[in-house]
C-alpha cells in the first residue's frame, strides 16, 4: 500500500489518463500484446490518409470500438477521479486520451477528450458544423449518416497527424497546475506525453500511476506502481 498523497489547499491539480485506466473495465489498451492496435495498423483506421483510402476500415474498427465502449462500466479508478473532483472543485481539471466516457459515468464533469469522443461523429469535409452525437455501431458504409452539409459524417476521433483537440485550455491548465498526476498511458504519443515536461518547468509535484514504467518515466518525481482501480482509492488526502 503506498503512503498517502498529500494535496494543500494551494494546490491545483491536473490529471492526465490513458487507455490504462479504463483496463479494468475491461476495454483494451493500445500496446499491450492483445491491445487495439495488435489486430490493425495504426495506418489502416488512425490517419488521414487511412480515412481517405478506406473509409469502411476506419468506421468499422471504430464501430467495434464503440461496441466494446458502450458495454463498459466505470471502474473504482473512474469513481476515485469523480471523488477527487468533488473535493477539489475548481481547484481539478482532468484531460484523458481516452475516448470512451468512462470518466463521465465514474463523475467527472470538469474534462476535455484531447483525442476525440467515440459517442461523436463530425463532417468530413470540416465544413464548421459541430460535432453531433453518434452512437451508431455501423454494420456498413451506405449506414454511415451525413453533415448537414452532404458531406460524409467520421469519427470524432483525433486522428495521428491532426492536431489534438483544446490544447489551449490544456496548457492554460497545466500552466496552474501544482500537481501533474499522470494514470494509466505509456508516453508514446506526442503533445500528451510532454505534459509532464511542461508541468516540471513549472515545477509542478509529478506523479506516475501504473503496473509498468512509461516511455517517459524519468520526468515524474514519484511513481505509485500498481493498478489504477486498486490504487487510487485512498491514494490522495485533501488537506
Ligand atoms: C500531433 C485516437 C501536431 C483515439 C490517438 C515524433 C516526435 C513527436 C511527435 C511525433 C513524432 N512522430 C509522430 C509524431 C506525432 C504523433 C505521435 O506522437 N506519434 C507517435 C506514434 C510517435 N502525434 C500526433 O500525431 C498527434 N498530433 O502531434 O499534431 C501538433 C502537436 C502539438 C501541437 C499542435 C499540433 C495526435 C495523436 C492522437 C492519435 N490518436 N487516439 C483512439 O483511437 O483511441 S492516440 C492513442 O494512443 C490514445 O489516444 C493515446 O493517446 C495513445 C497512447 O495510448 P495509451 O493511452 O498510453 O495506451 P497504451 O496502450 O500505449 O498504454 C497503456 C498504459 O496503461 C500502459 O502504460 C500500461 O502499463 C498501463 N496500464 C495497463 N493496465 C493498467 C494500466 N495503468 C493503470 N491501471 C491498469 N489496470
Amino acid at each position: 500500500m503506498h503512503s498517502q498523497i498529500l494535496i494543500y489547499p494551494a494546490d491545483r491539480v491536473f490529471v492526465l489518463t490513458g487507455a490504462g485506466v479504463s483496463a479494468e473495465s475491461g476495454l483494451a489498451t493500445f500496446r499491450a500484446s492483445d491491445g487495439l492496435w495488435a489486430g490493425y495498423r495504426l495506418e489502416d483506421v488512425c490517419t488521414p490518409d487511412a480515412w481517405e483510402r478506406d473509409p469502411w476500415k476506419v468506421w468499422e474498427f471504430y464501430s467495434a470500438r464503440r461496441r466494446a465502449a458502450f458495454a463498459a462500466k466505470p471502474n473504482a479508478a473512474h469513481r476515485a477521479l469523480g471523488e477527487l473532483e468533488k473535493r477539489l472543485g475548481e481547484r481539478f481539471f482532468l484531460c484523458t486520451q481516452n475516448v470512451d466516457e468512462l470518466h463521465e459515468l465514474g463523475g467527472s464533469f470538469n474534462l476535455v477528450h484531447m483525442h476525440g469522443e467515440l459517442a461523436k461523429a463530425r463532417c468530413e469535409a470540416a465544413c464548421g458544423a459541430e460535432p453531433v452525437d453518434d452512437r451508431r455501431i455501423y454494420e456498413s458504409l451506405h449506414e454511415v449518416g451525413h453533415c448537414r452539409c452532404g458531406a460524409r459524417l467520421r469519427p470524432h476521433i483525433v486522428f495521428f497527424g491532426e492536431t489534438p483537440l483544446e490544447l489551449s485550455r490544456i496548457q492554460d491548465e497545466i500552466n496552474r497546475a501544482t500537481v501533474m498526476v499522470v494514470i494509466g498511458t505509456s508516453g508514446s504519443v506526442y503533445p500528451a506525453a510532454n505534459f509532464v515536461q511542461w508541468a516540471r518547468l513549472n515545477k509542478a509535484r509529478t506523479i506516475y500511476i501504473g503496473p509498468e514504467a512509461p516511455l517517459n518515466a524519468g520526468a515524474f518525481s514519484i511513481t505509485v506502481e500498481g493498478k489504477a482501480g486498486e490504487v487510487l482509492p485512498g491514494l490522495f488526502r485533501v488537506e
